[in-house]
């Protein structure tokens, strides 16, 4: 193949966000538009490092990934790039992908060095909808913000790229390697299995025969909603293939281009057909729900677990997993390094923690913050309160891995039970867990696609406020009478312990005196107007007052968040668009 230069010139808003730029089918489909990030990110990385790199391009499968997958190897090759891995059809999930770039040997004995990773993760797809790139680097996570940075500098000031026009489109349906000669010698496109590596990294961590137990046990019943994304083509191997579970246990499984019109995003608003078989939807009339359920999001980096009628949340999720790891899972049976918890995640996480004696971080939202602690070997299991929960085997979240955790602490619980006596439930997991270390009621009221002007200003009148504290507890104390006092406000800032970089403006605090906290942030994954999190907790220890339902027993600190901020006043909502 021959290398053309082509010339090209800046476009607006190229910056990416909390995970990778994210945008409609519609700009990405612009002419330029991928090239320019494609080639602003080999220019960040810069030329000597991509020169022989082995770079995996692959991603949840969503509509225009075919085209994109041939647009960045053509790039790859031009750009002097040694080998392309691709998973067959294009398809592999974001902590396949870390799995693959850790773990995998190419066929010629290569490592990988890096990946592009296509996806926008749970946000909806289809040609009206949303796409996504982002890249990850060597050890296996999303790049740091210093490329992330570079890269968007160099969006604003591109002049060409480089791509091998002739270079023929590769058939990525089938598994094999195709070699071509280029003018920097051969270059090679890999297409490889999708599932293999990261499953044979799943049996590693988990005792698969123990877990087996449980799912062909006729007490415990299981249920797993991948909402069409690429967490279809690991459900299947792993649930069915390996540990035994039936067939029509999987819901949604099958991975599509537009997510089967859904929005693959995995809480209780959009995960519609499993909340229903799990006997959590008002007009639920059907069968028995089965023990246990759990979903995924587009790129299978999320998930939702549920028990019989009973909703986990993610911020009691992974201290419930933290507090369980060491005699459940193989994988931890020395001990845990540290653990580590976004900071409007719910401080559960916090409490295992001291009890146990182990390191503990609060990082800014977001994967990549974990990423430094666990290459020091600071920390193993984390967590982010937006169904994120993961651990050092990869260097992002990891949806399978949440449930194949849960299902070990529930197989290790009922080892004795499954040939009689009564089943440890989820809900008497994490009900026990309340009782031993209290309970954080937890709510997080999502408003999308607002005003981006009026989603300014909300936040900037709440940082404005929190130079008097005083005004701010006439207000509180005017709204509610019953909630305790703001001790402290401020915008989260946090310095990482590993290389020292700071990151500022990460979230608006308000902290109360019993424990209590408002988190306000503005989202940095969506494609359209603005989203505003506004993130509600209270930590209760007396065991007589811990079973309430949450959003009753948050009723006034939301009333408080709602009125302090201004909220139907700035965005002309009176209703949040998501809760969860
Ligand atoms: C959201 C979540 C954050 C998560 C991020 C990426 O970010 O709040 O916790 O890490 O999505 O997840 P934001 O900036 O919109 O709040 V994923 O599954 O989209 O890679
Ligand atoms: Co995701």
């Amino acid at each position: 193949f021959n290398v053309t230069r082509k010339e090209t010139a800046p476009i607006d808003g190229q910056k990416p966000g909390t995970s990778g730029l994210r945008k409609k089918v519609k700009v990405f489909t612009r002419p330029n538009y991928l090239h320019n990030f494609v080639q602003s990110t080999f220019n960040a990385l810069s030329a000597e490092k991509v020169r022989g790199a082995t770079l995996v391009v692959s991603g949840d499968g969503r509509y225009y990934s075919k085209d994109a997958i041939q647009i960045i190897t053509k790039m790859a090759a031009a750009n002097g790039v040694r080998r392309v891995w691709i998973g067959q059809n294009g398809l592999l999930s974001t902590p396949a992908v870390s799995a693959v770039i850790r773990e995998r040997v190419g066929s010629d004995g290569s490592k990988a060095t890096g990946a592009f990773i296509l996806t926008a993760s749970h946000n909806p797809g289809g040609p009206s909808e949303d796409f996504g790139i982002k890249y990850n680097m060597d050890n296996g996570g999303p790049a740091p913000e210093g490329i992330t940075d570079k890269i968007y500098e160099n969006t604003k000031t591109i002049k060409e790229y480089s791509i091998a026009e002739d270079l023929p489109d590769v058939d990525i349906s089938a598994v094999g390697v195709t070699s071509f000669g280029g003018p920097e010698g051969q270059f090679d496109v890999e297409v490889f299995d999708s599932a293999s590596d990261y499953v044979k990294l799943m049996k590693s961590i988990f005792d698969f025969e123990l877990i087996r137990k449980l799912l062909s046990s006729p007490k415990f019943t299981f249920c797993y909603d991948a909402l069409h994304g690429v967490a279809g083509a690991y459900a299947k191997r792993i649930f069915v293939e390996e540990l035994g579970a039936q067939e029509s246990s999987l819901l949604n499984c099958t991975p599509k281009e537009d997510f089967g019109g859904g929005h693959p995003d995995p809480n209780l608003t959009y995960a519609k057909e499993l909340v229903a078989r799990m006997g959590l939807s008002k007009s639920n009339t059907q069968d028995e729900p089965p023990e246990f359920g759990a979903a995924a999001d587009g790129d299978a980096d999320r998930n939702m677990i549920l028990g019989k009628r009973f909703f986990v949340t993610p911020s009691d999720s992974v201290a419930i997993i933290a507090a369980n790891a060491v005699e459940s899972i193989p994988y931890f049976s020395a001990g845990l390094k540290g653990v580590a918890r976004s900071m409007p995640t719910s401080a559960a996480l916090d409490v295992v923690a001291k009890n146990l004696n182990l390191k503990f971080f609060e990082v800014p939202t977001g994967w990549k913050f974990f990423g430094n602690l666990m290459d020091a070997g600071l920390c193993s299991i984390c967590g982010e309160e937006s169904f994120g929960t993961g651990s050092d085997h990869i260097r992002e979240k990891d949806g399978i891995w949440a449930v194949l955790a849960w299902l070990s602490i529930l197989a290790h619980k009922n080892k004795e039970n499954l040939d009689g006596g009564k089943l440890v439930t989820v809900e008497d997991i994490v009900r026990k867990h309340w009782a031993t270390y209290g309970r954080h009621y937890y709510t997080r009221y999502d408003y999308e696609n607002v005003d981006a002007g009026a989603a300014k200003e909300l936040m900037a009148n709440l940082v404005k406020m929190q130079s008097s504290l005083p005004e701010v507890n006439d207000i509180v104390k005017g709204i509610r009478s019953d909630v305790s006092k703001v001790v402290n406000a401020d915008e989260f800032e946090y310095k990482d312990p590993v290389d020292g970089s700071i990151s500022k403006h990460q979230g608006i605090r308000y902290l109360f005196e019993d424990g209590s906290r408002l988190v306000f942030r503005l989202s940095g994954t969506g494609s359209e107007g603005a989203t505003i999190r506004l993130y509600i907790e209270q930590y209760e220890k007396d065991p007589s007052k811990i079973g309430r339902d949450s959003q009753e027993a948050l009723a006034p600190l939301v009333e408080v968040a709602l009125k302090l901020s201004k909220m139907e006043q700035f965005t002309g909502r009176s209703a949040p668009t998501v809760i969860t």
